[in-house]
C-alpha cells in the first residue's frame, strides 16, 4: 500500500507568484502542486494537496487526515502564529506532522517568528522556497519508511 500524504496550504498561499515576491519567490501553488504531484508519484506516494483562506477548512481536512493520510505537511501561513485551533487539530494527528515554511520565518520580523504550531510538528522546513515542498515529500515518506530502494543509499539514511 502507498504512503499517503497530505498537504495542507493555508491562508493568502493561493497568491503565491505574485504575493510578494521578494520573500515568497514566483513559483505559483498550482505549479508547487503539479511538481509535488510528479515527485511522489516518482516515488509511489498518493498525494491530497489543499490550500484554504479559511481556519475551520484547514482544520477539517486535519481531521480528516486521521483516517485518510499517514502524514501531513502543512504550511499554516499566517494561522501559524495565531492558531491554537490548529495546533489542537494537528496533536490529534498520530502521525508525523511536517511543518512547512517557503521563508526563512526566523529571520523575518516579529510577528512571522513564533510558530505556535512548531510545539506539535515532528519536523521544521523553511527558507527553502518553493522547493521545500519537495524536501518535505521526501522526509514524510522517510519518515514513514516509505523511499523506494532504488533510491541512492544516501538518501535513506537516518532518521535515526
Ligand atoms: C507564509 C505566510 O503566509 C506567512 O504568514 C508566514 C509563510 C510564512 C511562508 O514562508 O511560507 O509567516
Amino acid at each position: 500500500m502507498p504512503i499517503r500524504v497530505m498537504i495542507l496550504n493555508g491562508p493568502n498561499l493561493n497568491q503565491l507568484g505574485t504575493r510578494e515576491p521578494h520573500i515568497y519567490g514566483k513559483v505559483t501553488l498550482p505549479a508547487i502542486e503539479a511538481s509535488c504531484r510528479q515527485f511522489a508519484e516518482s516515488i509511489g506516494a498518493s498525494l491530497a494537496f489543499h490550500q484554504s483562506n479559511d481556519e475551520g477548512a484547514l482544520i477539517e481536512w486535519v481531521q480528516a487526515a486521521r483516517r485518510e493520510a499517514d502524514a501531513i505537511i502543512i504550511n499554516p501561513a499566517g494561522l501559524s502564529f495565531t492558531s491554537v485551533a490548529l495546533v489542537d487539530a494537528l496533536a490529534a494527528f498520530p502521525g508525523p506532522v511536517i511543518e512547512l515554511h517557503i521563508s526563512n520565518i526566523h529571520a523575518r520580523d516579529p510577528l512571522h517568528r513564533h510558530s505556535r504550531i512548531s510545539a506539535v510538528a515532528k519536523v521544521v522546513i523553511c527558507g527553502l522556497g518553493a522547493y521545500g515542498y519537495i524536501v518535505a515529500l521526501l522526509s514524510a515518506a522517510r519518515l514513514l519508511n516509505g523511499l523506494p530502494k532504488t533510491l541512492p543509499a544516501p538518501l535513506r539514511i537516518g532518521p535515526k
